[in-house]
């Protein structure tokens, strides 16, 4: 486990079904009807409850599904969390249709939805990295740079959690997060 921005960011390896935090963030995709991955394990985990509030969005206000960058929230049935925020990040082409910016707005967009439930402990998994096949440690450096951001200018939430799923995406983190803190550190 590390800790950054005074605390306030925890990297650590897990399962993010897990975490009993106040919301947990799934790299959903457009449907929001479930799917493989870090999507799979939270609609199996937390049951069809999940699933019935994702239909109702889609019915109700979303027909089109969920666009990227985009974030909406349901409750999280049997998870030991009180919600789930679903994203939908960047399929990576080539870095050149616009993906840095979409992930960006997953994170910053997920925050904003959990700021406003009043979510005071939000945990992350590392969005677009399996599946949509983003390079992780330009993710780690993105995911670090937007949460970073909102944490200096917002006090809710508290504490973020970036939950790697294996020991390998964890180091990757930390290693992109030390080269960005020791070129902080020589430019000053
Ligand atoms: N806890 C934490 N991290 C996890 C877990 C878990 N239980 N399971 C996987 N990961 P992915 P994407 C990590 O593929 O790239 C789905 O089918 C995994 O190791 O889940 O955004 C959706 O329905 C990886 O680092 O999401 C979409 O169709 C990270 O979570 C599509 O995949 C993200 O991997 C979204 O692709």
């Amino acid at each position: 486990m590390s800790q950054f921005y005074d605390g306030r960011l925890i990297a650590t390896v897990g399962d993010i079904t897990e975490f009993e935090v106040d919301a947990i963030v799934n790299a959903a995709n457009s449907s929001l009807l479930g799917g493989g991955g870090v999507d799979g394990a939270i609609h199996r985990r937390g049951g069809p409850a999940i699933l019935e509030e994702c239909k109702q969005l889609r019915r109700h206000s979303l027909p089109k599904g969920l666009p990227s960058g985009r974030a909406v929230i349901t409750r999280a049935g049997k998870l030991p969390a009180r919600y789930v925020i679903h994203t939908v990040g960047p399929v990576w082409q080539d870095g050149r249709h616009g993906e840095d910016d979409y992930l960006e707005a997953c994170y910053r967009n997920s925050l904003d939805l959990a700021a406003g439930h009043a979510a005071a402990t939000v945990a992350f998994p590392a969005i677009s990295t399996g599946v949509y096949g983003f390079p992780k440690d330009r993710a780690a450096r993105i995911a670090f740079a937007a949460i970073g951001e909102y944490l200096y200018r917002n006090t809710v939430p508290r504490s973020v959690y970036c939950v790697f799923f294996s020991p390998d995406d964890y180091q990757t983190f930390v290693d992109e997060v030390s080269a960005i803190l020791q070129a902080i550190e020589e430019q000053e």
